[in-house]
């Protein structure tokens, strides 16, 4: 995968210079007052060759929806259905898809590579018990930089045309331990500090599920589908971009990720999926049921949006339709779990919310979105610990930010440094001065 990626870096990196020689100067868009004031969207500000979002249509990874994937990536030998996420990382890395002997191959370096050193379980143990999942996994993340190659190779005084092969180290290391690391956590917080080995026969997701404590085939295979659609969502998003940005200063692979997750752990982006339980759970609470009918949910979702809250899991900054992540879900509920109350409920959510967010006139995406859907098939499977669910979208969020992270590099990336301004200078703009 090392080679044929270098292989692929070496040309993009000619085909960008030539790109730029010949149109650097191309205007690709304009900026209102309005975008500079309000969160950016809609400029295009940066490049990421990872994967694509349309409003319209959804994530694409190198040109790939996610039913493609679902047909096209190697699937687990023992009769599994969902890609395998090593699959998606060689593609998300490569361009290329990959056969089953290559998926394979990234499973086994990246079981190579899992022993995870003591200290950081001491790291995480240093903190309270009532602490957050996502700053356990932060703190551990952190403990982990403690091995980082191009942050060694660095102060060694390594060329500068060579920093993407240690960041490629740094990168597959920390993919390979953070399974370890999301278990650790799970274990030490809910399950009375007992862990479980790995199972090194198990694919990556396999053995997370394993480690975590769910042996359950089917819990094995919603790993996989998860680990696979929470992965990348082009660069945008506060997690990717975090990630990119803190990249840029060359700080290495574990800094740059740590800091991305720190932003995937804000409710508007990944605690969105422990929101949506727990306002689930509190809406079933409030009304004395744990079916409430479509008008009980309207009546809830009303006095959600009085209270002045968003309704989690809807809406979106960049996508205007159904989130196909949202779509993958379902349709693995349908198969999987048809009868299952919470699921049953989460759909009849679905009908009923987007037409009272379109009524409100504002919410320019009324639609479900990957979070909205997660954690009542987590419920389902037994993992009803809400507050641990971003992890599980953080360790996802790796394979996406650190492909980029190493295409960064490879392509020779500079310091990340838009300009900001006052609104002073803004009026002076406005008074034409
Ligand atoms: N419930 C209630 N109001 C909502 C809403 C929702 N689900 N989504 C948007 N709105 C409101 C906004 O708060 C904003 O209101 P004000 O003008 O009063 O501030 C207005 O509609 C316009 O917002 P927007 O342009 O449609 O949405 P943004 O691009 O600003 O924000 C997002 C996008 C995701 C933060 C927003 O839709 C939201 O808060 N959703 C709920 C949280 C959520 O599910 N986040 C997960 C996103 C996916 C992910 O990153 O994991």
């Amino acid at each position: 995968m090392k080679e044929r990626f270098k292989e692929k870096a070496d040309a993009a990196s000619a085909e960008i210079k030539n790109i730029l020689k010949e149109h650097g100067n191309k205007v690709a868009g304009e900026v209102t007052l309005s975008q500079i004031y309000q969160g950016m969207r809609g400029i295009t500000g940066l490049v990421t060759e990872t994967s694509l979002l349309d409003s319209q249509e959804g994530i694409r990874f190198r040109g790939y929806s996610i039913p493609e994937l679902q047909q096209k990536l190697p699937k687990f030998p023992d009769g599994g259905e969902q890609p395998l996420p090593e699959g998606l990382f060689y593609l998300m890395l490569t361009g290329d898809l990959p056969d089953a002997e290559m998926a394979e191959s990234v499973t086994d370096n990246w079981m190579r590579r899992s022993h995870v050193p003591n200290h950081v379980f001491d790291a995480i143990d240093a903190l309270p018990l009532h602490t957050h999942p996502m700053t356990m996994f932060v703190v551990g993340v952190m403990a982990l930089q403690t091995e980082s190659t191009f942050a060694k190779q660095y102060g060694e005084g390594i060329n500068k045309k060579d920093y993407w092969d240690p960041v490629y180290d740094d990168a597959m290391t920390l993919i390979a331990r953070l399974p370890r690391v999301a278990a650790y956590i799970y274990r030490r917080k809910y399950k009375n500090n007992e862990h479980i080995h790995p199972n090194g026969l198990l694919d990556w997701s396999g053995n997370l599920a394993h480690m975590l404590g769910y042996e359950d085939k089917g819990f094995m295979e919603l790993m996989r589908l998860y680990m696979t659609i929470h992965a990348d969502h082009e660069g945008g998003n506060v997690s990717a971009h975090t990630t990119h940005l803190v990249g840029s200063a060359l700080s290495d692979p574990y800094l740059a990720y740590a800091a991305g997750m720190n932003g995937l752990a804000g409710p508007l982006h990944g605690l969105a999926n422990q929101e949506v339980i727990k306002w689930i759970f509190e809406m079933q609470e409030a009304l004395g049921t744990d079916a409430p009918d479509k008008v009980q949910i309207a009546d809830y979702v009303k006095k959600t949006l009085e209270e002045g809250k968003v309704v989690p899991g809807y809406g979106h900054a960049v996508l205007r339709k159904t989130d196909p992540r949202f779509t993958a879900q379902m349709e693995f509920g349908k198969k999987h779990m048809p009868d299952d109350k919470l699921v049953n409920t989460v759909w009849n959510i679905y009908e009923v919310v987007p037409p009272i967010l379109q009524s409100l006139g504002k919410v320019k995406n009324p639609w479900p979105n990957v979070d909205s859907h997660s954690g009542a098939l987590l419920v389902h499977y037994g993992m009803v610990e809400y507050e641990y669910y971003t992890v599980l979208f953080a360790v996802s969020r790796a394979l996406g930010v650190m492909a980029s992270l190493i295409w960064d590099r490879a392509l020779g990336f500079p310091l990340e440094r838009p300009k900001s301004v006052t609104t002073k200078l803004v009026k002076q703009w406005l008074d034409g001065k």
